[in-house]
């Protein structure tokens, strides 16, 4: 094909507007939204180029900053089977947005070659954005990049992330496994979850109501739709819809929550221990949250839900006399009660892995069913096959009613990547099945106290970690005196890592009391700076 008028026209449409390095972090690309549209083309390029090189399965395209603010936008690919773009095409797709507009040809032409691809066979890409004001904009130059290579190109608009995913893996499953359709997305989840409440709304402590903050994102807009649909069999108030002056994830969504530890701004007056949730600007990542009697906040994070899931799955398979392995991921950034619960009162094998949800998916596909959270509420769990196909056979003997639940569930599950409505849902059925309320969750554990700080620097990559990110190996002698700050404090830990996502090195502490955890924290960040 000659690409020469496409280039011109991408030159002039989507130059290149910054020289500075951008990396493919845990995110993908993320930035400021102004210049992202050159980095927009070349990834509706790339995932064409992806497609044709597996075959002509479609390929997703997220645009989206997640959690990050309004000002900023992203773009993430989604692989074949719904996961996330596979490594080493990581460092192609960095290469291929940091060559000047004059290179860009040229590195085309590599990445063909190299690769072998067939650049007239077929090819599909899914496209999908948030909420963001310039998404549409954006939307548009991955979709002018797709053309320019004589690709297909199919627009789902305003989704969640998970949703992508999904449309994805219908598409290139044969097997049922959904339409790759908004309505065949809430048909699954919405079916498995009537069928599990089973007309039973109300259990026990369970109540049937819950508040939703939608972080004034995508979240907000699709829940309003799963209520349309669900008919009170889950009884949901949509706050921070995104509508009138709200901004996506400002004072509101799961990382405000998380990371703040208090409710969104705009938090009604609410009854002590009403259930809420909070989810981030794309929907990937759940939260809980609740007020005690004392009017204190108490959060029920992603540590929460991994081990509120874990504990359900394992009664389940016991009750089901399944043999299967479960094992649980975490990340740094999980509350050392949470992994001491897990090992002495689950009893359950529980590995840390670096952040990014690729590596969490990743580790936890060693497990029968493999559950992984970070800590952010980012996390869902996975089955294999054997895991799957022994549970559907119990189902089928007819005398194992717990085999038809343990089935529905993992219908209920998005297992392609973290999905805050599919999670929340998840967790709404559990704690129904329970009879519990906030109450009874929250006392299986007491969460250590801890803080997390954003530190800008010059060049946050002087830092490089091992040991799942535990460890700092540079610059040398840092961790030297992290150890010496820890050692100070009772129960004390704490770690330092550089953003994937943004221009900072995190600090994460905890320790024994809050004021021990807030005075280590500064240690530390001093420390970095
Ligand atoms: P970075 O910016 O690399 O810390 C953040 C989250 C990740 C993940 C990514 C992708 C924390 C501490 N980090 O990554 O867990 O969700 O964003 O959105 O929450
Ligand atoms: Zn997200």
């Amino acid at each position: 094909i000659n690409l020469r008028t496409a280039y011109a026209f991408s030159r002039e449409m989507y130059p290149k507007l910054s020289t500075e390095h951008i990396q493919y972090g845990t995110g993908g690309f993320r930035g400021k939204a102004e210049f992202l549209d050159s980095v927009m083309f070349r990834m509706g390029v790339l995932a064409t180029l992806r497609s044709r090189f597996r075959s002509g399965a479609a390929i997703g395209v997220m645009i989206t900053a997640s959690h990050n603010p309004e000002p900023d936008n992203g773009v993430k690919l989604v692989d074949p089977k719904g996961e996330m773009l596979e490594a080493s095409w990581e460092s192609i797709a960095t290469d291929l947005v940091n060559v000047s507009d004059q290179e860009l040809e040229q590195q085309v032409a590599k990445i063909i070659k190299d690769n072998n691809i067939d650049i007239t066979s077929s090819s599909i890409v899914y496209v999908g954005m948030d909420n963001r004001y310039h998404s549409p904009r954006l939307l548009k130059a991955v979709a002018d990049g797709v053309i320019a290579l004589k690709g297909n190109v199919r627009e789902y608009g305003i989704v969640t992330t998970p949703m992508l995913h999904y449309f994805v893996v219908s598409a290139n499953t044969k097997e049922a496994y959904g339409k790759p359709m908004e309505e065949g997305y809430y048909d699954k989840l919405i079916t498995a979850f009537k069928t599990l409440r089973n007309d039973q709304l109300e259990n026990g402590n369970y109540k049937n109501n819950l508040i939703f903050d939608g972080a004034n994102g995508v979240g907000a807009r699709k829940m309003l739709q799963f209520i349309k649909r669900m008919q009170n069999s889950l009884q949901v108030t949509v706050i921070n819809q995104g509508i009138g002056q709200g901004k996506i994830n400002e004072d509101c969504g799961a990382d405000y929550v998380k990371v703040q530890q208090r409710p969104p701004k705009s938090m009604p007056e609410v009854e002590p221990y009403t259930r809420c949730c909070s989810v981030d600007g794309d929907a990937d990542r759940v939260v809980y949250f609740f007020s005690n009697d004392k009017g204190e906040f108490q959060l029920l994070d992603g540590d929460r839900i991994a081990t509120l899931v874990a504990g359900y799955l394992m009664d389940l398979a016991k009750k089901c006399q399944l043999d299967l392995r479960l094992g649980l991921v975490q990340t740094a950034y999980a509350n050392g009660a949470s992994t001491d619960y897990i090992v002495n009162e689950l009893k359950v094998p529980v590995s840390c892995v670096p952040t990014g949800v690729k590596h969490l998916h990743h580790k936890a596909l060693e497990y029968d069913i493999g559950v992984y959270f970070e800590a952010n509420g980012h996390g869902t769990v996975v089955f294999s096959d054997h895991a799957k196909s022994t549970v559907a056979e119990a189902a089928k003997a007819g005398d194992k009613p717990d085999a038809k639940i343990f089935l529905k569930i993992i219908d209920l599950i998005n297992e392609t990547v973290g999905d805050a409505i599919s999670d929340m849902l998840l967790v709404e059925t559990i704690l129904n099945h329970k009879g519990w309320d906030v109450k009874d969750w929250i006392s299986t554990y007491t969460d250590l106290p801890n803080q997390q700080l954003k530190i800008k620097v010059q060049d946050r990559n002087v830092i490089a970690t091992t040991d799942a990110e535990r460890v700092c190996v540079k610059p040398e002698g840092l961790q030297f005196e992290i150890n010496k700050a820890v050692s100070n404090y009772k129960r004390g830990r704490a770690f330092v890592r550089p953003s994937g996502t943004e221009d900072v090195v995190r600090v994460y502490a905890e320790a024994n009391t809050k004021e021990d955890t807030v005075s280590l924290a500064h240690e530390i960040g001093i420390l970095v700076q």
